[in-house]
């Protein structure tokens, strides 16, 4: 039998090359900024400095030593949180991931409480139980801020199956990280979401890395967004996430598309990046990416490109900008204050709510658990 030799050569580009893809790639909306009032722009341009500001607040109190545990920061990504959240009503469902304090502060949770939550202090939002990686703010029907990598897109599933099953017209935006495209969460969840038409918004935040995991090197496919296809019924797209006025016209049309009995899901994929490490105790650069290439992608600062645009337009005055990055800047010191000033829990503080009373049965809560 003739022996054929074969040479296995796996080609693979460049991150370079494979970045100046998936721009060119993307879907490119072009949004009118005629379809949006002033005060709309200039609002989602002060919920994008409010989270760079506080999170460049998180960084300092981190190295002071007032942050405990991990600390996941979203600068760079900003655009995404803010596009997709404000799209929605006060009345849809919020998930996201543990780089959670941005959208928690978009959605509306007071940055005194989110500060607070981060500091470990009784006036955080989970009351200093949950730290960095778990805000939630019920009343602002946002559902966390979840730690373990895509275990919250069945949950937002069944907030989704919930909606259906009562007859209500809200929708889900459900945030993740690229690397849970490979779970089994999300293949579980988007079969769920797909068969019963749940009226769910997934946005995959690619910012092309899991920790110092390049998505290239662990994804069996070149666009995340293709996964899609496996899903009847499902609309996916492919957008630019630096473009705060992309996301917002992806996601309002997505919840137009959920709401209502026929409503149909959605799944986009964000390009995004963050310009710092995987968490605080990690270099922006240096290991699985280069000094270069973040220098690079800050060029399309989703903050700066925003505002650039919007004065040039004429729909923002450098006074105006420096206005609103001003009040940013005094939310992030009053809520820094706010939260040192709050106390610690009292260390039984930490029995709490770990059983339900029925099951307690009357014990002392510290016996329940002997
Ligand atoms: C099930 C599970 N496995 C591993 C981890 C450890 N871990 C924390 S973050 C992370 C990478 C997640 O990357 P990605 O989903 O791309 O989100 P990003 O950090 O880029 O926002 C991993 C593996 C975890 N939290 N949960
Ligand atoms: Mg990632």
């Amino acid at each position: 039998m003739e022996r054929v030799e074969q040479e296995v050569t796996t080609e693979r580009r460049t991150r370079e090359e494979r970045r100046a893809a998936d721009r060119r790639t993307v879907d490119r909306r072009e949004v009118d900024l005629g379809g949006y009032e002033r005060d709309q722009l200039h609002d989602m341009l002060s919920a994008m400095l409010l989270s760079r500001r506080f999170e460049e607040k998180c960084a300092q109190s981190y190295q002071m030593g007032l942050i405990g545990g991990f600390c996941h920061l979203y600068i760079g990504q900003e655009a995404v949180a803010v596009g997709g959240i404000h799209a929605l009503r006060d009345d849809d469902y919020v998930f996201t991931a543990y780089r959670d304090h941005a959208q928690a502060i978009v959605r509306g949770i007071e940055p005194r409480a989110v500060m607070a939550e981060l500091y470990g202090r009784v006036d955080g939002c989970s009351k200093g139980a949950g730290g960095s990686m778990h805000m939630f703010g019920r009343d602002v029907n946002f559902m966390g801020g979840h730690g373990i990598v895509g275990t919250h897109l069945p949950l937002a599933a069944g907030v989704g199956y919930a909606i259906r099953y009562r007859g209500g017209d809200q929708v889900v935006l459900c945030y993740f990280g690229d690397s849970v495209v490979n779970g089994g969460p999300f293949h579980e969840a988007f079969n769920m979401v797909a068969k019963w038409n749940l009226p769910v918004i997934n946005v995959v935040e690619n910012n092309s890395y899991g920790m110092g995991t390049d998505i290239e090197r662990v994804a069996a496919v070149d666009q995340l967004v293709s996964r899609a296809c496996a899903y009847e019924g499902m609309h996916s797209e492919r957008i630019d996430g630096q473009d705060v006025l992309a996301m917002h016209a992806a996601v309002a049309e997505a919840a137009e598309r959920a709401r209502g009995a026929e409503g149909r899901p959605t799944f986009i994929e964000a390009i995004t990046y963050r310009y710092l490490g995987h968490s605080m105790s990690d270099a922006a650069h240096g290991t699985y990416r280069t000094k270069e290439e973040v220098q690079a992608e800050r060029k399309n600062d989703p903050i700066a490109t925003f505002s650039d645009r919007l004065m040039e337009a004429e729909l923002l005055a450098r006074e105006e900008y420096d206005e609103i990055n001003q009040a940013a800047i005094d939310a992030v010191e009053d809520a820094a204050e706010f939260a040192e000033n709050s106390p610690h829990p009292e260390p039984s503080a930490a029995y709490d709510n770990l059983y339900a009373d029925e099951f307690r049965g009357g014990l002392d809560r510290r016996d329940a658990w002997r």
